[in-house]
């Protein structure tokens, strides 16, 4: 599928899709309000190039068999599309093929779920290899069972009275491409997943603490990752910037090295298939030792935005790892209270802006505080000859004590336990341990 940027209305300069977008507001819904839902549709469209030129709502209590809504609200927003010379209707709820068949035949024009679009912006972003192979495999799986309204013109044209069979039959030849396809798209997905976890397995990750950065998408998560280790990851305004993951290593005031890595953003409704897809990469942000969850305290719906990404973290099994939260964002305007309201509820949480800098320096000592239980606690006695040992602790450790009267120097320190070998020889009589007190 393209990206919403059609050749459509002649000429050969290509002009953004018109587009309106159909929500339903569920009768008992509370929690997220249909025009938050409109809104982040409006994004979602944005992000993939085109532009939304009208919106219909309908209360429902249940979807409609044939054409999600009602058929009188359908035929109403169809006449006001082809007036508006709309190019595509994105509706926000995932329509069955048979559904988004009729709604197509009805509206005369391209019929897009909130899937498919999430899946079409996912398709632009892919860089890798792995992400490409990834998205290509979740699009072929939403659109197998869909392939009857994809491929309808040849059925159409072959399929008449008396001719159905031949129709039916190059509906089953292309469905059969598609799944030999899904099949080489696994085969070749394993491939580069195994190369990949060899490739983990050589690298420092094993010496250094990983922490992740997940969020909502928009949350700020990339620009927090330039901010902390002075990376270049792109950052935008928009839905999904971040696709594949990138990991660069931050080295907090305690002198502990951490693996910091940034990851592609959560949205609500997240594909199912697209979770399944990227459950892979996404392992890497379940093994993490510290998920750092960034919200955007701005956002008018920040608190839906919380519930969904740890409903997304419940779905790939990083429930209940170590995680710390992050207020980002808190240099926009009219946030303080909001910032109050949501520390009654997560009082671990840590205000910041990746923007300006401002609380990064509480957000760093909450980091190394997190992963502390990680360190190794060392208590040595070392010689005050022994002065580019001392020096050595000092560099790649933390320094909690320090006393230099008497014939050695007495130390207490916090190292990761992959440093722990180079200080043995000076181990103090007491046995050293790992630190139980954490967080
Ligand atoms: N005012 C303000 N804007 C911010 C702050 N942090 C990020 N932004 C803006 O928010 C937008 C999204 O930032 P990104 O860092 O791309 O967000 P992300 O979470 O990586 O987004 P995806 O990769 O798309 O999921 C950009 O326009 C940033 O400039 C902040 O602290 N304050
Ligand atoms: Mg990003």
């Amino acid at each position: 599928m393209k990206a919403l940027v059609s050749s459509a209305g002649g000429g050969s300069g290509k002009r953004p899709e018109r587009v309106f977008l159909v929500a339903v507001e569920w009768k008992d819904e509370q929690v997220w309000d249909v025009r938050d839902s409109l809104a982040e549709l409006h994004e979602l469209v944005a992000s993939a190039g085109g532009s939304v030129v009208g919106n219909g709502t309908q209360r429902l209590d249940a979807p409609v068999a044939s054409t999600y809504i009602g058929s009188g609200k359908a035929a109403e927003f169809a006449g006001r599309c082809k007036g508006e010379s709309v190019d595509t209707v994105v509706f926000d709820e995932e329509l069955s093929p048979a559904q988004a068949r009729n709604l197509e035949a009805l509206f005369e024009c391209k019929i897009l779920d909130r899937t498919s679009l999430i899946l079409d912006i996912f398709a632009q972003r892919a860089r890798t290899r792995e992400g490409k192979l990834q998205i290509e495999l979740a699009q072929l799986e939403h659109l197998l069972p869909r392939l009857t309204r994809f491929w309808g013109h040849l059925s159409r044209q072959k399929g008449g009275i008396g001719m159905r069979g031949d129709g039916e039959t190059q509906l089953e030849t292309d469905r059969r491409r598609v799944q030999d396809r899904i099949a080489r798209l696994q085969r070749e997905l394993d491939e580069v997943r195994q190369h990949r976890s060899t490739q983990r397995e050589g690298r420092q990750r094993r010496l250094w603490p990983l922490a992740s950065i997940v969020g909502y998408t928009n949350a700020g998560k990339s620009t927090l990752l330039n901010r902390l280790t002075g990376a270049s990851a792109l950052a935008e305004d928009k839905l999904f910037a971040t696709l594949d993951p990138t990991t660069r290593r931050l080295r907090l005031p305690t002198n502990q090295n951490v693996l910091l890595t940034d990851t592609v953003g959560f949205i609500k409704k997240l594909p199912h298939g697209l979770v399944e897809a990227f459950k892979a990469t996404l392992e890497e942000v379940v093994l993490a030792d510290l998920l750092i969850h960034v919200v955007d305290v701005s956002h008018p719906s920040a608190e839906e935005h919380i519930l969904a990404v740890e409903s997304v973290l419940r779905e790939i099994g990083a429930e209940g790892r170590a995680s710390l939260m992050v207020f980002n964002k808190m240099d926009a305007f009219g946030v303080e209270e909001r910032i109050r309201q949501f520390r009654e509820r997560h009082p671990a949480a840590v205000a910041v802006s990746a923007k300006t800098g401002q609380g990064v320096d509480d957000l760093l000592a909450a980091i190394g505080a997190a992963l502390r239980p990680i360190r190794q606690l060392l208590e040595l006695q070392i010689p005050h000859s022994e002065a580019a040992t001392i020096a050595r602790l000092h560099e790649i450790g933390e320094v909690v004590e320090c006393d230099y009267d008497g014939p050695q120097v007495r130390l207490k320190a916090r190292v990761q336990p992959h440093h722990a070998r180079e200080f043995a020889a000076f181990a103090a009589v007491e046995t050293p341990g790992a630190e139980k007190n954490g967080q």
